[in-house]
């Protein structure tokens, strides 16, 4: 199903009259947000981004609203397309347009439309690029490289033959672990043109966000779709990396009776063993599993042979930055029936009358069915966004040399981050005394 959209050259939304209510949702994210108001702050005075343009492609959510306030009060212009077919916030869409943003984006979006919105802002011939899961950067590699697919088609639709705009581009930034590990893959063919600061790499981002963050909005998703009860519920998660863990650790809360990972790698296998859980692989744990969610990056990883161990009325869900996950071709081919029983949750009915529930489409099932992170989880991933977007204004030279390379956010700029949240939140750190700071940072000092 085509959703009906408003069109005009600045914006590609659901509605415009959702503007009130998007702008009531900004200033409650804003209020929990007070890092990246302080950063906002500073740009207003300082305008490090007069003349820049930023084109983002990110989830457009009242959190991310944010982000785009602090670059326009830096003086940037802001263009904006989503991240995901089904994480767009109509409201905010609205909001942020009459607060001067470029948006392209509206929820259920389909292949066409979300191609035309990324088109729209490679359109805007950005210099420096946000990305969340590489989307953005991989199109515009793919127009240099002269490619043509399904996806370039329709960005040529709206491009016309002007598709020669990575020159221009100064450098980007990646949120997500999905996206690290696209561009590194790039970087190390020699395919990267330009240099991306690794948003997710720093710690003040992938400890907080991917683990509590991934923690609460993955089973905040499923309680939405679902309604179900977690407690006494045998929770499988596949994937023991920084994501997999908030899920696990937060459906212990909630009372699962079993929480079971599957892994690949043993140093993850053996923390999650030591933190109490069970560690088995899929073909085992599909059978006894009333609960799967996928947070692994990989794909296929609930396939054909495990739909057909699965227990009738299982919760399929992903919280991974794409949805290969869970392979959807293998389970369409299994059914005989699909009903969508609420807004989030498509039951499969098999040959044998068993039923099988997936969730969101199979796609991050905390953007699909819930609202993603919570505003004071995103304030210090996008607190770094922010100051990563300031530092490749101020290195676009430098960063000619770099090349196409990912590149970390130096540490001042990551503890700083983590300083400004501590306060606050009102957290009060100890100080060094100077005998201390000689005794770490000198080795003649004995024990
Ligand atoms: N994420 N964004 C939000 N509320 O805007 N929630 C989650 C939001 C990001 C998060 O940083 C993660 O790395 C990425 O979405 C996965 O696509």
């Amino acid at each position: 199903m085509t959703i009906e959209t408003e069109k005009r050259e600045n914006y590609e939304i659901k509605d415009l009259s959702l503007k009130e209510e998007g702008l009531r949702t900004m200033e409650w994210a804003a209020s929990r947000m007070p890092v990246l108001q302080l950063i906002k702050k500073r740009f207003e005075d300082e305008k490090p981004f007069k003349g820049v343009r930023i084109g983002a492609c990110l989830h457009v959510t009242k959190e991310t609203s944010q982000l785009c306030e602090a670059w326009l009060a830096g003086g940037a212009e802001v263009y904006l397309c989503a991240s995901n077919p089904l994480s767009s916030q109509d409201e905010i869409t609205a909001a942020l347009v009459s607060k001067g943003v470029n948006v392209y984006a509206w929820k259920f979006m389909d292949t066409e439309g979300y191609y035309r919105a990324i088109a729209n802002v490679i359109k805007s011939q950005p210099h420096i690029t946000i990305d969340d899961g590489a989307d953005l950067v991989s199109i515009l590699h793919k127009l240099k490289r002269g490619e043509t697919d399904e996806e370039i088609e329709i960005v040529k639709k709206v491009l016309g033959d002007d598709t020669d705009i990575i020159d221009g581009v100064w450098g980007g930034a990646e949120e997500t672990t999905t996206g690290i590990i696209r561009l590194q893959a790039m970087a190390d063919d020699g395919a990267l043109l330009y240099p991306i600061m690794a948003t997710n790499s720093s710690p003040s981002k992938n400890l907080f966000d991917n683990v509590y963050g991934t923690g609460q909005s993955s089973i905040d998703g499923i309680l939405r779709a679902t309604a179900d009860l977690i407690a006494s519920k045998v929770f499988v998660i596949a994937g023991y990396g920084h994501c997999g863990k908030g899920v696990a650790m937060r459906a212990k809360g909630m009372g699962a009776r079993r929480v079971i990972i599957t892994e690949i790698e043993p140093h993850a296998a053996l923390q999650a063993v030591m933190e109490g859980m069970e560690v088995m692989p899929m073909i085992e744990a599909a059978k006894i599993a009333d609960i799967i969610i996928t947070a692994t990056g990989c794909k296929d990883v609930v396939r054909k042979e495990h739909f057909e161990v699965m227990k009738t009325n299982c919760n399929l869900s992903n919280t991974g930055h794409f949805n290969v996950e869970i392979n959807i071709p293998d389970l369409e081919s299994l059914a005989v029936d699909k009903v969508r029983i609420r807004p989030f949750v498509d039951q499969y009915t098999l040959k044998d009358g068993k039923k099988i529930n997936l969730l969101g489409e199979g796609r991050l099932i905390n953007l699909a069915a819930a609202e993603g992170h919570s505003p004071e989880i995103m304030d210090t991933s996008f607190a770094l966004q922010a100051l990563a977007t300031e530092y490749i204004v101020e290195n676009k030279e430098q960063l000619k040399n770099i090349g196409g390379n990912v590149i970390q956010i130096p540490d001042d700029i990551d503890s700083n981050v983590a300083y400004l949240k501590c306060e606050a939140i009102g957290i009060n750190l100890e100080v060094l005394t100077p005998e201390q700071e000689k005794y770490l940072s000198s080795w003649r000092v004995g024990t």
